[in-house]
């Protein structure tokens, strides 16, 4: 790595200990751009790395609410405002115990970039809190919404700030989040996104993240001659990013055989099909079960708890492709080389970050197929965006239309990535492509508005 970018890093690093996952990501991404920065003095004399790893503001907020025992309950709420060059923030709130400041400013970061990528105009931002919707009533999760938003809606807009759905946020939490932004605004506006279809929300949406990381997946292939059709394929995780990779994986004709969630994960040899899948849908939107009793309904399939570790044995399973889909380093050594020793082509990533540097390292190395998040998911981004323009022009695409479109900002960011990473001597490298394609993009933004 070029020292002046091993310098800034151990800068951001002294400035933000206990922050792993966002050192993480800064040290991915700013690893790729040293030829960058020689090629543009003017990036490192304007500090853009510094800036860019700085959120432009935090805010954090208690969120007490009341439980069905009627005990008082306190959460954190939290908003990272990352980066504004290019458009409002946007992205998505998580619910979950493991959230922390840290963790979001890396899922942040990541998201400036992400969003570049789709070439809408959409800046950078991440929320959420450690709230578990887990074994909460539906009325409890309605009363956290509601006090959640109460703490938030003064610092968020159609024109500032825009979130949506992420980890533990799905459709039900943002109608909940949605109807006290406008009851306490007085204001009917596209202040979030992943709404529903009768209340300003975009069709293809919810299907947006896992459509476009297969559309991904068929563009990388096509650089070989390959497709995905006939491929059996790996999927962890089991909400809303599995479910629609699984979808659009059967639509091709590949062969999805593996769902998970953090208790254990199925193989199913004989393929998760439509029924199979409608299944799931509802065993884990409507009545949020768990994965393992789709081995107790169906025949032949096997059920696996987690393991403690460094080793998650859903990788072990041979396959051709591998679509991580439910969270950060999800895939560590091990796990790469269990995968690279059952010849896997083609890595694409749903989740964000789901494999770890090392892991990273071996699938470079080994030149396969390797789709980093920031490029394989931007399309749930991508259509957020979309569903933005819709409901500035009180209007309604055709499921089609936005399809369509989906599918061509995948290729196009495919597009950009692979042009990047040729001009700067790395074909092939994605990871190297998608950083420094979107990292250019908001960097020229950035020097156009100035030192702000
Ligand atoms: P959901 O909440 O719908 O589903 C998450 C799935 O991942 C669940 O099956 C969950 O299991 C599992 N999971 C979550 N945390 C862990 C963990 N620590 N260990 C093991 N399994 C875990 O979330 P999404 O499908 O929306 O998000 C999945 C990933 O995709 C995340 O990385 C997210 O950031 C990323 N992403 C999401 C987008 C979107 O539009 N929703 C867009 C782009 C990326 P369990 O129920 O047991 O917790
Ligand atoms: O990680 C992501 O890109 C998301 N969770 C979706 C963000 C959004 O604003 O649609």
């Amino acid at each position: 790595m070029n020292s002046y970018v091993q310098d800034v890093i151990e800068q951001i690093a002294a400035a933000n200990p206990g922050e792993p996952e966002f050192l993480q990501a800064v040290t991915e991404a700013y690893g790729c751009l040293g030829p960058v920065l020689e090629r543009h003095p003017e990036y490192r004399d304007g500090k853009l790395l510094q800036r860019m790893a700085e959120p432009e503001r935090v805010i954090m907020f208690r969120v007490p609410w009341v439980d069905d025992a009627g005990e008082v309950q306190i959460n954190r709420g939290i908003r990272v405002q990352m980066n504004s060059a290019i458009g409002p923030y946007k992205g998505g709130l998580r619910f979950h115990p493991t959230v922390r400041l840290g963790l979001l400013k890396f899922l942040a970061f990541e998201q400036v970039f992400k969003n570049a990528l789709t070439t809408l105009p959409m800046g950078g931002g991440k929320g959420g809190s450690d709230f578990d919707p887990k074994g909460k009533s539906d009325a409890e999760v309605r009363r956290f919404c509601q006090s959640f938003m109460t703490g938030l809606y003064r610092h968020i807009g159609q024109f500032t700030d825009v979130p949506a759905g992420d980890i533990g946020v799905g459709s039900r939490e943002i109608g909940y989040l949605f109807g006290q932004y406008k009851r306490i605004t007085n204001e009917f506006s596209g202040v979030l996104t992943g709404k529903g279809y009768d209340w300003g929300g975009s069709l293809i949406r919810p299907e947006a993240t896992g459509y476009g990381a297969v559309y991904f997946a068929d563009e990388m292939l096509a650089t070989r001659g390959d497709s995905i059709a006939g491929k059996t394929c790996l999927v962890s995780g089991s909400g809303n990013v599995a479910q629609y990779t699984v979808e659009k994986l059967i639509d091709e004709g590949a062969l999805p055989v593996t769902l998970s969630d953090s208790s254990g994960f199925i193989h199913d040899p004989a393929g998760i099909d439509r029924e199979k899948l409608e299944w799931v849908k509802e065993l884990k939107n409507v009545r949020r079960g768990r994965i393992r009793e789709y081995a107790e309904r169906f025949p032949g399939v096997t059920y696996a708890p987690a393991e403690a570790g460094e080793h998650n044995p859903l990788w072990e399973v041979p396959a051709d492709c591998a679509f991580p889909s439910a969270t950060q380093n999800e895939i560590s050594a091990t796990d790469a080389k269990s995968l690279l020793g059952n010849e896997v082509t083609a890595v694409v990533e749903g989740a964000n970050m789901p494999t770890t540097p090392e892991g990273v390292e071996l699938f470079l190395t080994a030149g396969i197929l390797y789709a980093p998040g920031k490029a394989a998911n931007a399309g749930g981004v991508a259509v957020s965006g979309l569903e933005m323009a819709q409901d500035s022009e009180r209007m309604h695409w055709a499921r089609r239309v936005v399809d369509e479109q989906l599918r061509s900002i995948m290729k196009s960011v495919h597009e950009q990535v692979s042009t990047a990473a040729e001009e700067y001597g790395r074909a092939g490298n994605y990871v190297a492509g998608a950083n420094i394609a979107g990292f250019c993009r908001v960097a020229e933004a950035m020097l156009a508005e100035g030192v702000e």
